[in-house]
Parts: structure tokens; C-alpha cells; sequence
């Protein structure tokens, strides 16, 4: 391990957020010559039995999951959490992106000693979400955050890899006129913990109201996926700060229930075996890219590739074997 990932190992876990910074951006690094120094950080810092709760966020665009945060946030600071919360967006990639947005959304929250606010973009690697997040995660534990929030834009697969990193799943749904069920995923439902309408305020609460309703009528046809737990559907107002203890007491109860049940413990030995699955095939691809054989022969295959005369099973197959051949 050189000098200098030690030093950042133990200013982590002496809380410095300076450390924490840097040792995501190093675990979040693309670049090949960083991987061996993020690998050693990981190992440096591996730590079990920290009592934390991972809590994700998910929704779509504008739904109100920075203000939501920054309201929830600030509560659990009053109750004596130390939160971290990462700020994922899959957009940002694309766009330049809402992480100023994400930021500003959390005003109150961002000026707090006690918090910390991560914004990540989902790089576009395979495994994307999960991968990276589940080590990001981590390190903000080890730095002594007890409470870590994933902010996630609710966008294709995105919310069940979420799913995949924290211990509770609350997924916030916009107040509509009664059809936006249509547009929910069953995959979604089965895997949320907890339901949220927020904006439940002005001119928007008989709305929200309606919409709670009907989510809860759903959900009673929607297996939860903790034994025992019944999904709540709630309504707050961030703006107002109404709603609140209730989102509170339902992510305690989940918890407890969780460890009453031991789900919490094998739901995180089960997500610890799928991010290693991830980590894994992540290797296995950047290892292929990389190899100088197959870069060569997909060189000189590429024009059969292209004309069609060569079917790209077969080309997958010829550069798999290419790649598996021993080290002359
Ligand atoms: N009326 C009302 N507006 C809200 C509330 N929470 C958020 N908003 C507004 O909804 C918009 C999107 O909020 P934001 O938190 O950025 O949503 P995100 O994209 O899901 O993170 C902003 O204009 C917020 O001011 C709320 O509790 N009540
Ligand atoms: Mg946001």
C-alpha cells in the first residue's frame, strides 16, 4: 500500500471530510492507473459490524427528492444522526447535468458540519449504479456517517439497482390526476419499502391525498419484499415540513423489523454477493478490453464483422478464445 492511501485511510476513519472526498473520487475513478490504489483504500478501510442505515431515494426528475432529503436530513441531525447523502444522477452524464440543482436543493442540509453531500454521476460503466455506490457507501460509514442517503432519478433500471445497495427503499410519487399508477412498474413496487407523495401542500393536497390512496389500494396486491413489513404510504410536504415524523417513525419500524427478523442481516450478505458479481464481471470486462490479443484480433475481424460476413456470436466466440488462451 503506498504512503500516500494510507494517509487518506486513516484521516477517513478519523471523520476528516477532506479524506472522505478524495477517497470517493479514487474509488470512483475510471482511469486504469488508478484501480490498484482504490483497490488498496477498500482494503484499508474494510470494516464490518458498523451499525448504519442505507436509505435510498428514488423518483423521477422534479419530483421533489433533493428538498424531500434536505427536509428528512435535517430531522434525523435533531436526532442525533451523523448523514451523508450521495446524489446520483444518470442524467448528468448526458446533460452537464442537476447536481448544482441537487445542491442548492439541499441548502440547510449542505451547511451542516454533521452532513455530508455527495453528488456522483452514474458512470457509464457496466454494473454502473451498484458498483460504485455500494463503495462509496461504505467509506462514508467508515468516516462516521450513520445514516447514508442514495438520491437516485427513477429512470429504467436505475431504482432496483438502488434497491440493491441499501437496507430501506422509499420511492416518492408525484400527486396526479389518478393515471400515473398505469405508469408505475410492478418491479418498482415489489422492491419499495416505502411510499411517499410529497408536495402534499397548497394547492396540491387534495391531490396528494388521492394519489396516496390509490398507491395504497395497489399495494395491496404487491407481495412487499420483507417478510412481514406492510409497505406505508405517506404524504409530506418538505416545504412546510409536514409529514415528516411519520417518514421517520416508518424507517425506524422498518429497521427494527428487519432486525427482529435477521433480514437485515441476510439482506446485506446477499447485496455483499451481488456487488462481488458486479465487481467481478466489471474485472472480467475491463481485463478483455484490455488484452492485447483480443484488441488485435477484433481489429482484423471488425471489416467481417461489419460487411456481415462474419456473425458476431462467432466473432465473441473467437475473440473468448483468444482471451482464455494460456500466457505464452
Ligand atoms: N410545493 C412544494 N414544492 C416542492 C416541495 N418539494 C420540492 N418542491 C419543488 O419541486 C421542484 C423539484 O424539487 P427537487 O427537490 O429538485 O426534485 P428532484 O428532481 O426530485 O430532486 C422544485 O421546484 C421544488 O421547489 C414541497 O414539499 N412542496
Ligand atoms: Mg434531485
Amino acid at each position: 500500500m503506498s504512503d500516500d492511501v494510507a494517509a487518506v485511510a486513516a484521516a477517513l476513519r478519523a471523520g476528516d471530510r477532506v479524506a472522505l472526498a478524495r477517497a470517493i473520487t479514487l474509488v470512483e475513478s475510471l482511469r486504469d492507473e488508478d484501480r490498484a490504489r482504490a483497490t488498496a483504500l477498500v482494503e484499508a478501510t474494510h470494516t464490518v459490524g458498523l451499525a448504519t442505515h442505507r436509505i435510498g431515494i428514488s423518483g423521477p426528475p422534479g419530483v421533489g427528492k433533493s428538498t424531500f432529503i434536505d427536509a428528512l436530513g435535517m430531522a434525523l441531525l435533531a436526532a442525533g444522526h451523523r448523514v451523508a447523502v450521495l446524489a446520483i444522477d444518470p442524467s448528468s452524464m448526458r446533460t452537464g447535468g442537476s447536481i448544482l440543482g441537487d445542491k442548492t436543493r439541499m441548502a440547510r442540509l449542505a451547511r451542516e458540519p454533521a452532513a455530508y453531500i455527495r453528488p456522483s454521476p452514474a458512470q457509464g460503466v457496466l454494473g454502473g449504479v451498484a458498483a460504485r455506490t455500494a463503495e462509496t457507501l461504505r467509506l462514508c460509514e467508515v468516516a462516521g456517517f450513520t445514516i447514508v442517503i442514495v438520491e437516485t432519478v427513477g429512470v429504467g433500471q436505475s431504482e432496483i439497482d438502488v434497491a440493491d445497495v441499501v437496507d430501506t427503499l422509499v420511492v416518492l410519487v408525484a400527486a396526479g390526476g389518478g393515471d400515473e399508477l398505469q405508469g408505475i412498474k410492478r418491479g418498482l413496487l415489489e422492491c419499495t419499502d416505502v411510499v411517499v407523495v410529497p408536495k402534499a401542500d397548497g394547492a396540491n393536497l387534495a391531490a396528494a391525498a388521492r394519489t396516496r390512496a390509490d398507491y395504497a389500494q395497489a399495494l395491496a396486491y404487491i407481495q412487499p419484499r420483507h417478510e412481514g413489513w406492510h409497505v406505508p404510504t405517506l404524504e409530506c410536504s418538505a416545504l412546510e415540513g409536514r409529514g415528516l415524523e411519520a417518514i421517520l417513525a416508518a424507517l425506524d419500524e422498518h429497521r427494527a423489523l428487519l432486525e427482529q427478523t435477521g433480514g437485515w442481516a441476510r439482506q446485506r450478505a446477499a447485496q455483499r454477493l451481488r456487488w462481488t458479481n458486479t465487481a467481478l464481471h466489471e474485472a472480467l470486462r475491463r481485463a478483455v478490453a484490455q488484452d492485447p490479443g483480443v484488441r488485435t484480433l477484433l481489429r482484423d475481424l471488425s471489416s467481417a464483422i461489419e460487411d456481415g460476413t462474419l456473425a458476431p456470436e462467432s466473432a465473441a466466440a473467437q475473440l473468448l478464445a483468444v482471451f482464455r488462451r494460456p500466457a505464452p
